[in-house]
């Protein structure tokens, strides 16, 4: 029998072995650290060396990084190597002032393929597999991450890159694809232009997986997803700060995303406290890079509001495993003194079998103060102009968003694919409140 595993070593290493070997790398991360202009003045100053971490309670003496220290970093005060030995660059979309920029260098970049390939090995990917990357390639670490992390799996690999469903399709129907990567926004756009062309995508494609991430879904959403194309869909979790994707990946139990533990440090603290909650209590992520060269990021606060899933999993890796993510803890918005994160309102949006994949969350102010309104679109089937209908169903969308924030949001029902688009990453929230 070929193993279920890319590593078996590793990634069924004993939990006593594999805390071992996390705090020898924190060591080394640490001592590596030390000679970037940023740790190497920090860590001076707090006098923190290798010999600071003796178990692994000692982790909390480090200090966090944020992402403003990387912001203020950019874009050499992290690199703990001579610039010859990068090879590679990415950073983070930010709009405005500095973004979060990431060196590799060889090794850091091969680690990253490995962490790739064992992603996609777990849910069952294997070399006969054709894998079709509709990520925007680019600075954006979809790209490239996936890409060398399916070569490296030995796929036959189809870099679409993002948009043009026209020819997406028609890639996937003349080469066969298997599996496809796609931020779970854009996936119900494709679907549309399948019909729009007569093709159903269960009956004319070979599509059997699908991954999707880089932003927050709820598990309704992923759902629907199965449903629209007949493939398994599996949640892919990472950061260009932590590398890019290959942090945490579902295996073939969907039932939560490993954590790869060889390569990062977890925890799960409480963001005001930033004390450690329990396992299966939500709080926010603290990732530190464990073999990373050129650039070692110790603690880094993600925002990333998530919880360690308590039981084994089924496939006998060891690593644990961290729920679907909540949101980040900067997109909860606060409405008649609500607090509300966006996924909460798409869970229950997706539990509405008239309503499509798009929606926007629209928060703005009137003189008697915040409003809430939620536009959502109409699935072709349900588009109609009976003006009655389309009442009961507002009201019925209204009540059940209250049910679940506490505020009654107005309900805008546009037609399909009428909400505006974006490049990249949904925007689902637009906040008009000056
Ligand atoms: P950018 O800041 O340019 O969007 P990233 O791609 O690095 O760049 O964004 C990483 C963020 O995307 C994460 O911190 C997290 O908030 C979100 N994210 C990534 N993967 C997932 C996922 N599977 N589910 C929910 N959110 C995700
Ligand atoms: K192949
Ligand atoms: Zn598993």
């Amino acid at each position: 029998m070929s193993s279920i595993y890319w590593q078996e070593d590793i990634e069924t290493l004993p939990r006593p072995q594999l805390a071992e070997l996390q705090l020898k790398k924190l060591r080394e991360s640490i001592t590596r650290a030390l000679r970037s202009p940023f740790y190497g003045k920090l860590y001076r100053e707090l006098n923190i060396s290798a010999e600071s971490i003796k178990t692994y309670d000692d982790v909390r003496k480090l200090p966090i990084t944020t992402k403003d220290d990387l912001r203020a970093c950019y874009p050499f005060e992290l690199l703990t190597c001579p610039k010859d030995n990068i090879i590679r660059m990415h950073c983070t979309s930010g709009t405005t002032g500095n973004p979060a920029a990431v060196l590799y260098s060889r090794h850091d970049l091969d680690s990253w393929a490995n962490l790739m390939a064992r992603s996609m090995f777990a849910t069952g990917a294997r070399p006969a597999d054709v894998f079709q990357n509709m990520s925007g390639y680019g600075l954006f670490t979809g790209g490239l991450g996936f890409q060398y992390g399916a070569e490296r799996l030995g796929c036959l690999t189809i870099p679409a890159a993002a948009g043009n469903s026209r020819r997406q399709i028609k890639l996937m129907q003349d080469f066969g694809t298997t599996i496809a990567h796609s931020i779970p926004s854009y996936l119900g756009r494709l679907h549309a232009v399948f019909l729009e062309n007569g093709l159903d995508p269960i009956r004319d494609t070979k599509l059997e997986r699908l991954f999707i991430g880089a932003e927050p879904h709820s598990e309704e959403t992923r759902l629907r997803i199965q449903e629209m194309f007949g493939a398994k869909a599996y949640n892919s979790f990472g950061m260009t700060e932590m590398n890019g994707p290959g942090v945490a990946f579902e295996c073939s139990y969907q039932n939560g995303m490993h954590l790869w533990e060889d390569c990062y440090l977890l925890e799960i603290v409480n963001p005001d406290t930033l004390e450690p909650v329990p396992d299966g209590e939500i709080g926010e992520m603290i990732l530190t890079t464990l073999d990373r060269e050129a650039m070692p990021i110790i603690r880094y606060r993600t925002r990333d509001l998530t919880c360690i899933i308590p039981d084994e999993c089924p496939c006998g890796r060891t690593s644990r495993r961290i729920d679907r993510i909540k949101g980040r803890s900067d997109d909860m918005f606060i409405i008649k003194g609500c607090n509300v994160f966006p996924i909460q309102i798409e869970r229950v949006l997706m539990r509405i079998r008239e309503i499509g994949s798009d929606y926007l969350i629209v928060l703005d102010r009137n003189d008697e103060g915040d409003t809430l309104t939620v536009q959502a679109e109409l699935k072709s089937e349900s588009f109609t102009d009976d003006y009655k209908q389309l009442d009961a169903l507002r009201r019925r969308i209204a009540n059940d968003l209250r049910d679940e924030i506490l505020v009654t949001p107005a309900i805008q029902l546009v037609g399909p694919g009428e909400l505006p688009k974006n490049e990249g990453k949904a925007v689902r929230v637009k906040d008009l409140r000056a």
